[in-house]
């Protein structure tokens, strides 16, 4: 199929854009770097300079003979982004093209506004080329399970069956999110429901989890592929935070009681779930919600198998409580349904000692470059 990936120089566009390559489909790729200018401008370099998404495309067409196209532009502008879709011709879009940052969102009104207008600007603009200029193009968006909130009920896969009154229908799943990323997520969410109703679209929105880890089998033919592995309190993730707290002997910063429970996944698997997406694609007219993540940890369980395995190599970490930068519950019932992407083939990678510990010896090759200021600068939800 051709598949375009927009987002594909992020964390984990770039690592999917490579598999389903390496799996025989046609990939296009299309980033603007917004992630990585923010970055830059908030001082938070990744762990390793990664080479541009222009470079690592070259990079990965010189080394595999296949051949990704790179398209450098932003979706926001949809003379661009209609271009693109025009001649590449795509069957199926995967949008990770986000401003992805839960605390970023929450830093000042400019944050808000930027994640905001370029979340859904960009979500709107894609829904619009495809229907103008590939209408049977099947839609695969990055969502999250940050959508849901963590409501004390279990969590359906994006739909639930209500009775009230003596009647019965199926309605989107309440939401109710702990940030303004995570709303603007539901936005896009509702945005693609609204167009699938009137224009019949093809849509699969995958409820992601946070998500940790460096390797996939592309990356591993060749370093300079690497994927972004961010650490800082804005874009990363809490697992890829705690190994590199681990690796410079910073106490794991677990926010408030840390009892707050989250569905997660290694890289290994959101790619994989990528690629069963697009190779079982949703019906015309059809909003497909799949729960994207493979097990259930609160944050103090993290910690704690961060330490173990940090044991067995030696280093000697420690956890330690901070007062919460962040107003979310701390103490809360979780239990999110998730069996649609197991129903089309997933087989989870879980989270084990060996992974923590091919993690964790990856990122000690690299800890003179850890600079530890940017580990927490307490970005506050309350203001
Ligand atoms: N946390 C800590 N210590 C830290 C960092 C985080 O205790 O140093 C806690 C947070 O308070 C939260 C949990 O760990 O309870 C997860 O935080 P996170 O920063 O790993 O994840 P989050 O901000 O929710 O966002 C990430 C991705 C986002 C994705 C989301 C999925 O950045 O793109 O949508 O995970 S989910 O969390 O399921 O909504």
């Amino acid at each position: 199929m051709n598949i375009l990936v927009l987002g594909g120089d992020g964390y984990l566009g770039w690592p999917t854009a490579m598999f389903l390559s390496n799996s025989g489909h046609k990939v296009g790729v299309l980033d603007n770097y917004l992630r990585r200018d923010l970055a830059k401008k908030l001082s938070f370099p990744n762990l390793i300079e990664n080479h541009s998404l222009e470079e690592r495309v070259g990079l990965w067409n010189n080394l595999t003979e296949q051949n990704i196209d790179c398209f450098i532009g932003d979706i926001c502008d949809y003379d661009f982004l209609s271009g693109v879709i025009k001649d590449f011709e795509p069957e199926v879009v995967v949008h990770y093209a986000e401003q992805p940052s839960a605390p970023y969102s929450m830093i000042d009104q400019q944050s808000a506004l930027l994640t905001l207008q370029n979340n859904l600007s960009g979500t709107l603009n894609m829904i619009w080329a495809i229907k103008e200029f590939s209408p049977e193009c099947h839609i695969i968006k990055l969502g999250t399970m940050g959508e849901y909130g963590v409501p004390d009920i279990d969590i359906e896969e994006g739909w639930i069956d209500i009775e009230h009154k003596g009647r019965k229908d199926k309605f989107l799943f309440p939401r109710q999110a702990g940030s303004l990323y995570h709303t603007t997520k539901i936005q896009d969410t509702d945005l693609l429901w609204f167009y699938v109703r009137m224009w019949d679209l093809k849509v699969t929105d995958l409820m992601q989890g946070p998500v940790y880890g460096c390797f996939t089998d592309e990356i591993r033919i060749d370093e300079r592929l690497g994927t972004h592995f961010s650490y800082d309190e804005v874009f990363g993730t809490v697992l890829n935070r705690f190994i590199i707290q681990a690796v410079c002997g910073y106490p794991l910063t677990v926010y408030g009681k840390g009892n707050q429970i989250r569905g997660y996944l290694n890289l290994i698997d959101t790619i994989n779930c990528i690629k069963l997406a697009a190779e079982n694609p949703a019906d015309k007219g059809e909003l497909r919600i799949f729960n994207q993540f493979t097990e259930t940890f609160s944050v103090n369980q993290l910690a704690d198998m961060v330490i173990d395995a940090s044991s067995k190599i030696n280093l000697d970490v420690k956890k330690e409580s901070i007062v919460n930068p962040r107003k979310e519950k701390e103490e809360h019932y979780y239990n999110p349904v998730h069996t649609g992407l197991k129903s089309i083939g997933l087989k989870p990678n879980k989270l084990t000692n060996e992974v923590l510990i091919e993690m964790l010896e990856f990122c000690l090759k690299y800890k003179e470059n850890i600079i530890q200021e940017n580990i927490f600068r307490g970005i506050k939800w309350e203001k």
